[in-house]
């Protein structure tokens, strides 16, 4: 089994063999199966995440140069899918010549984005987890000029709160007093819209979180029946989150054999697949404080409220 296959296996095994709820961690959505569905819900009309922060990009780009110190490297967590990040460079490499660092597991993910990006900078992509890139990125730094480090799509709100806290600290222990990061967050909107981004009448959404347990047949030789498990998204208000959940349709047994498992589920019983809190803008400015960043300035989208928040080291 590859080194992949075998910490996917072990993170299976621990997810699924939990006392309290079972659960499966959200990293594994993105195959290229299910990277090629985010990518299709990216441009459903319930989902208007993607296009807010683009609005947002567009807007903010021009703003840029005049907010931060000159930086000569932009270090991206997560790779995205170029176009984002493109109008973001174009802006920052009218100074000077910037080098550009896209952080991720996926090497065909890094390979899109070098195709994308190598004529507005030059691309160096660190195949890694985010805050082991970050540290490898740091490292390069020439001459101590400036970074800046963008983390843009929302993604942090797939993090627990707490660990949200925790990786914005981890982030900022990486970087120098003159360096920023440009963060995005989806913000709180009525709890009817936010469940139909994550439940589309098309399924799209569906097909995303079941694709973890065709996955798991697929990469594990597991035995989950697709058929007999239902898409469920919740909004859990206490904790600001939407809840993704796959529902067992009845009382039933899968062995995913790579994993050495046997898995038994209740009718009705649920794994909890994914968690995507949504913010207001001050608690990013406060998570920002308590990270020890400045929020030096913020652009929201009205459409479907999102926010960017530019926090300087
Ligand atoms: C990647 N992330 C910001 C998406 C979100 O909205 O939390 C993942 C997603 N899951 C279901 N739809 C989209």
């Amino acid at each position: 089994m590859s080194p992949e296959s075998s910490s996917f296996a072990r993170d299976v095994r621990e997810a699924l063999s939990r006392p309290e709820h079972k659960q499966l961690p959200c990293q594994y959505f993105y195959d290229d199966v299910g990277t090629a569905l985010f990518q299709a819900i990216a441009l459903l009309p319930e989902y208007g995440l993607t296009r807010a922060d683009m609005r947002v990009i567009r807007r903010l780009a021009p703003e840029l140069p005049a907010c931060l110190p000159a930086p000569a490297a932009v270090v991206e967590l997560g790779s995205g899918d170029g176009s984002k990040t493109r109008r973001i460079l174009e802006e920052l490499a009218r100074r000077q010549p910037l080098t550009y660092c896209p952080i991720d597991l996926s090497a065909s993910a890094l390979a899109h984005c070098a195709r994308e990006l190598s004529a507005v900078a030059e691309v160096r992509p660190i195949e890694a987890s985010y805050l082991d890139g970050l540290r490898h990125a740091v490292c390069q730094r020439r001459g101590g000029q400036p970074l800046l480090v963008l983390f843009l799509g929302g993604t942090i709100g797939n993090f627990d709160r707490t660990a949200a806290c925790d990786f914005l600290r981890g982030v900022r222990a990486c970087l120098l007093p003159g360096d920023a990061l440009l963060l995005g967050t989806d913000l709180v909107k009525p709890v009817h819209r936010m469940l139909l981004a994550y439940d589309d009448p098309a399924g799209v959404t569906a097909a995303f979180n079941l694709n973890l347990l065709a996955r798991i047949n697929r990469e594990l030789d597991g035995d989950f029946v697709l058929r007999q498990f239902a898409h469920e998204a919740r909004w859990n208000a206490h904790h600001r989150r939407v809840e993704m959940h796959l529902r067992s349709l009845v009382a039933q047994t899968a062995f995913i054999r790579a994993a050495d498992l046997e898995c038994e589920f209740r009718e009705d019983e649920t794994i909890w697949t994914e968690s995507c809190h949504k913010f207001d803008a001050g608690e990013v400015r406060q998570m920002a404080v308590e990270a020890d960043f400045a929020c030096a300035a913020q652009w929201i989208d009205e459409t479907w409220p999102f926010a960017e928040s530019l926090l300087l080291a």
